[in-house]
C-alpha cells in the first residue's frame, strides 16, 4: 500500500525546541517547511556569523544537492534533510575526517534502529548494497574563519515507487514498519554531535579510536572497486584498508601489487570479495 503523502505527519517541532532534554545542549535546531537546500541556507547563515551548532532542518527540500553538482531528491514528508554548521577547532589537515565521522555517526544511528547498515567510503550509508543516506560536507570561508557545513539526507518513509534511483532504499522499506522522522532526526543529530565533540577534543587516542571505528564500519574494505578520481582517471583494484588519515587504500594488480591511497573519489563496489 502506498501511503498518502497528505497524511504523512510533519516533523514534531516541540521535540526540536531549545532546552528539550532529548537533544544535546550544543545544538540549536530551526525547522522550516520547505527550502531549496539546507546546505545553501546554512552556508549563508555561516557568512552572516551564525554559531557552531546551528542546525537547519527542512521538512521538505526542493533542490537538494549531492556532490559534484548532482542532485538529492526526496518527496515531501518522506525524508530527514538537514545541515549543521560547525566551526571546528582542529588543524585543517584533520578536516578530511569530518565527512567520514559524519557517515560513521549516521551509520551508528541507523544500526541502532535495527538495520545492518555500513559506510561505503567515503561517506554513503548503505543497507545491503542500497544507499539509505547521503552526506555532503562543504567548507566555507566566513568572516569568523573557516566553517564546515555538514549536510545529511536520510530516506525514511519513501516507498519503492518513490525511490529516485534504483540504487536507493529507505528505512521503512528495510524495516518493514513505519518510522518516525523526528525520532531519526534526534538520534542522528545527537550521534553526530557526540562524534564531532570527541574528535574536537582530539588527541592521539581519539584519532586512533575514530580510525578504528570507521574502518570497522566501512563495507568498502575487502571489496573490488572502481574509483573515479577527481582528475578524470579511473582506478580499479581491491580496497584493502583505510589508512590513518582516512584515505582508501586500493591494491591495483592483485593484493600483492601496487597500493594507491585515495583521498577523494567516487567508488563503485564491483562485486563481493
Ligand atoms: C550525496 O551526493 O550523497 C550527498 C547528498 C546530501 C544530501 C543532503 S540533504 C541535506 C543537505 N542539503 C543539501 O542540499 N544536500 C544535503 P552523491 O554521492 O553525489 O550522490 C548523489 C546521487 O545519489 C544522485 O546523482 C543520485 O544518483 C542518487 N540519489 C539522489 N537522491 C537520492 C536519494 N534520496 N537516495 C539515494 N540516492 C539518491
Amino acid at each position: 500500500m502506498t501511503p498518502d503523502s497528505a497524511v504523512r505527519p510533519p516533523l514534531d517541532r516541540s521535540r526540536l525546541a531549545d532546552g528539550n532534554p532529548e537533544l544535546m545542549p550544543d545544538l540549536t535546531v530551526e525547522v522550516v517547511d520547505a527550502l531549496e537546500s539546507t546546505n545553501v541556507e546554512v552556508a549563508r547563515r555561516a557568512q552572516d556569523g551564525a554559531s557552531d551548532g546551528l542546525v537547519v532542518v527542512a521538512d521538505h527540500q526542493t533542490a537538494g544537492r549531492g556532490r559534484l553538482d548532482r542532485t538529492w531528491e526526496t518527496p515531501p514528508g518522506t525524508a530527514v534533510t538537514f545541515s549543521i554548521l560547525l566551526r571546528p577547532e582542529v588543524p585543517a589537515r584533520l578536516w578530511p575526517w569530518l565527512p567520514l565521522l559524519t557517515g560513521y555517526a549516521v551509520d551508528k544511528a541507523i544500526t541502532a534502529a535495527g538495520l545492518d547498515a555500513g559506510v561505503k567510503w567515503p561517506n554513503d550509508v548503505l543497507v545491503g548494497e542500497k544507499k539509505v543516506a547521503g552526506i555532503l560536507v562543504e567548507r566555507v570561508d566566513t568572516p569568523q574563519g573557516p566553517a564546515a557545513i555538514v549536510g545529511v539526507g536520510i530516506n525514511v518513509g519513501l516507498t519503492a515507487d518513490e525511490l529516485p534511483v534504483d540504487t536507493a532504499t529507505s528505512l521503512e522499506i528495510e524495516l518493514d514498519r513505519t518510522v518516525d522522522r523526528t525520532d531519526v532526526l534526534v538520534e542522528v543529530l545527537n550521534a553526530i554531535r557526540e562524534a564531532v565533540d570527541a574528535w574536537e577534543m582530539g588527541g592521539e587516542p581519539s584519532s586512533v579510536r575514530l580510525h578504528e571505528s570507521y574502518a570497522a564500519a566501512c563495507v568498502t574494505v575487502g571489496r573490488d572497486v572502481r574509483v573515479d578520481l577527481p582528475d578524470g582517471s579511473v582506478l580499479e583494484g581491491r580496497a584493502v584498508e583505510i589508512d590513518a588519515s582516512g584515505q582508501l587504500v586500493v591494491a591495483v594488480g592483485g593484493t600483492d601489487g601496487e597500493r594507491r591511497a585515495v583521498a577523494a573519489g567516487d567508488v563503485v563496489h564491483v562485486r563481493t570479495a
